[in-house]
């Protein structure tokens, strides 16, 4: 897919490090996107139209197709923009499946730790 083509948005908030992780990934390979801010009180109507499920951001719109769990959304990005280096996930399934492993032990224990956000 040309560059050209590319529209990235993504909702966000502030505080948010499940937002925080997809826009790092974002400037670290240097994608261009849109930011929307998202107030958590008053969710837009994009929010929960794009995440019905969940209703939480962070949400990745790409060319208008939207892509929910920050954890799905880094996949994502390294599987649409291959060419785009360093690579957020490494080439081999094993060190892959131990860092997946440790990113969700990560994002369990932050979401005890942290009731809110
Ligand atoms: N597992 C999700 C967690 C996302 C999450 O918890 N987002 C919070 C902000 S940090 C949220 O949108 N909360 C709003 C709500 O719970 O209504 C991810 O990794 O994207």
């Amino acid at each position: 897919m040309g560059e050209e083509h590319n529209n990235v948005r993504l909702h966000g908030m502030w505080a948010s490090i499940y937002s925080k992780r997809v826009e790092y990934a974002l400037k670290i390979k240097g994608i261009p996107y849109e930011y929307v801010e998202e107030d958590l009180m008053n969710k837009s109507h994009a929010l929960v139209q794009y995440n019905p499920v969940h209703k939480k951001v962070p949400i990745f719109v790409h060319n208008g197709m939207p892509v929910a769990e920050s954890l799905v959304i880094l996949e994502y990005i390294d599987e649409a923009w291959p060419t785009h280096t360093p690579r957020l996930l490494p080439e081999d399934p094993y060190e892959r499946a131990v860092l997946r492993f440790w990113a969700n032990y990560l994002t369990h224990q932050v979401r005890s730790d942290l009731a809110f956000f």
